[in-house]
């Protein structure tokens, strides 16, 4: 039986997808690097260094550790340019009411997120305290697809993993579900269509009940 929701943020419940890729796109251009949007696909979901590194490896560069953090602190001030306009207008469609929906059906919600910056992002959407826990880069030592992120919301919910559904746009997280024993609904990115037990293209087209129902088979 499903009890608890876990919401990736990053193109799920937002889409601050697209500063990640505009942030990345800035730093490439100065270092003179190869990086374009089906490039970015890969960076979807997996964190800030691991993003970096696979940059790196796109255009057969090597740095070292501390050239690489070096370069994360310049494209993450890229993109806390981006995000620091955010407002509550930004939420996703449907997000919101969903989420609301959710709880007032008992659910419990978690985020589960690679990304350092989402108290930040969650605080813009004045979202944050619709959750019961928040996981997310700061508390994690493994990257998506390693379930970590995932495994660590159920537990501070008090679920066992196949009670949880998982909602993300990246196939890293897809992956990172299913690794984790956990039911994974695609939202919004076609590319991870085949991959998920169910794809939403937004939240505004169903409800959390519908979904559940849907997903399960319940
Ligand atoms: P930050 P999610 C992820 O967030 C993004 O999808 C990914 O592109 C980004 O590199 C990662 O967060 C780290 O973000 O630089 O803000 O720590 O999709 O897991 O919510
Ligand atoms: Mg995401």
């Amino acid at each position: 039986m499903i009890r608890g929701l876990i919401f990736d943020l990053d193109g799920v419940l937002v889409d601050t997808a697209k500063y990640h890729y505009l942030a990345w796109k800035r730093l490439c251009a100065e270092l003179g690097y190869k990086f374009d949007i089906n490039d970015n696909e890969l960076l979807k979901g997996v964190s800030r260094i691991r993003s970096f590194e696979i940059i790196l490896e796109i255009n057969n560069v090597t740095k070292t550790p501390e050239e690489i953090e070096h370069y994360c602190g310049i494209k993450n001030g890229y993109y806390l340019e981006y995000i620091r306009r955010l407002t509550e207008d930004d939420i996703l469609p449907g997000a919101k009411e969903f989420l609301e929906d959710a709880k007032r059906l008992g659910y419990k919600l978690a985020l589960g997120s690679a990304s350092k910056n989402s108290r930040l992002i969650l605080d813009r959407l004045k979202i944050e305290d619709m959750f019961d826990a928040i996981i997310d880069g700061t508390k994690v030592q493994s990257a998506k697809p390693d379930p970590e992120v995932f495994l660590k919301g159920a537990a501070e919910l008090g679920l066992k993993p196949e009670e949880c559904i998982v909602f993300e746009d990246s196939a890293a997280g897809i992956t990172a579900a299913r690794n984790g024993h956990m039911r994974p609904v695609g939202v919004s990115n076609p590319e991870i269509r085949d991959y998920c037990d169910y794809f939403i293209r937004s939240f505004a087209e169903t409800t959390a009940e519908v979904l559940v129902k849907k997903v399960t088979g319940e």
